[in-house]
């Protein structure tokens, strides 16, 4: 039997992502060849990741999504290889999860929040795994097609809630389950940092939560480029940090080292305060 996720994890634990695609937005094609994404999650642990999230469907804004036959050709000759490396798998299919908990996969990163695949959540109750579940609005094809909330965290906290009663009842013990709100998921840059800002919220509803803002596009946005595709190291580490104030216990990032460094010193400034 695992021990509660938070305890499994405690904060701050980093997630480093290994994607095992052709076309993701940050490292697209780097580890498509599975040596060097078993390199990389290997390098990834070395630099401090508590756990490494392989993914092998793309879920950029406008991507289409490839059959579980394709992502199982992509995730087995890495999963396979990963037995001394903690690994979470990124997919939202039942069938490429209970192969790659059969291969050892501690958590199940399911952005669709167990609505896409209907006997996802079984496969997660059965096997004992971790879960987060994700805030997305629409599907990664047409997200960022005109998003609009009238106050984006109480519904991304009311989504969370539902999913998370969801999961509850489907046998799913609230002790494996993380929560995300999902940057950049059928959001604006506003919505983003309002999450951000606002991320204490969400983290009272009990859960850890989970950030993944990791060189996503509304960073470089920030920063002037209203066209960037991607954001900057040091402007993920910065929210990271912020997140981390708020309360966040995992973030999902590609600069390992970077992110464990930086919310290392924010953990002793915050624990300083406190004693
Ligand atoms: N973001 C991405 C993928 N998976 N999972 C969680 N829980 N939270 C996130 O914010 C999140 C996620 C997108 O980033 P990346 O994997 O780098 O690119 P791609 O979408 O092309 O796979």
């Amino acid at each position: 039997m695992r021990p509660p996720l938070e305890q499994a994890f405690p904060r701050p634990s980093v997630l480093g992502v290994v994607n095992v695609t052709p076309d993701s937005f940050s490292d697209g094609g780097r580890f498509f060849a599975p040596e060097d994404a078993v390199e990389q999650a290997r390098r990834l642990v070395e630099e401090g990741a508590a756990l490494v999230d392989v993914g092998a469907e793309s879920t950029r804004p406008g991507s289409a999504g490839v059959s579980a036959e394709e992502e199982l050709r992509r995730l087995e000759p890495v999963l396979e290889r990963l037995s001394e490396v903690a690994f979470s798998v990124d997919t939202s299919k039942a069938s490429v999860a209970r192969r790659a908990v059969d291969l050892g996969a501690a958590l199940v990163n399911d952005v669709t929040a167990l609505r896409g695949d209907p006997e996802l959540a079984g496969v997660v109750a059965e096997s004992g795994a971790y879960v987060c579940l994700t805030h997305m609005l629409g599907e990664p094809r047409t997200m960022q097609d005109d998003p609009r909330y009238d106050d984006v965290v109480s519904e991304v906290k009311a989504f969370l809630e539902e999913r998370l009663a969801f999961a509850v009842a489907a046998g799913i013990a609230e002790e494996r389950v993380c929560l995300d709100p999902g940057i950049g998921f059928g959001k604006t840059v506003e919505h983003n940092l309002e999450l951000l800002a606002r991320l204490d919220e969400l983290v009272a509803i009990g859960r850890p939560v989970l950030v993944g803002a990791s060189r996503k596009r509304f960073l470089g946005r920030v920063l002037g480029d209203p066209e960037a595709l991607t954001g900057p190291v040091a402007a993920s580490v910065a929210v990271a940090v912020l997140a981390f104030e708020r309360g966040a216990s995992l973030f999902r990032v590609h600069d390992v080292r970077e992110h464990v460094e930086a919310l290392a010193a924010a953990r002793a400034v915050v624990g300083s305060e406190a004693a």
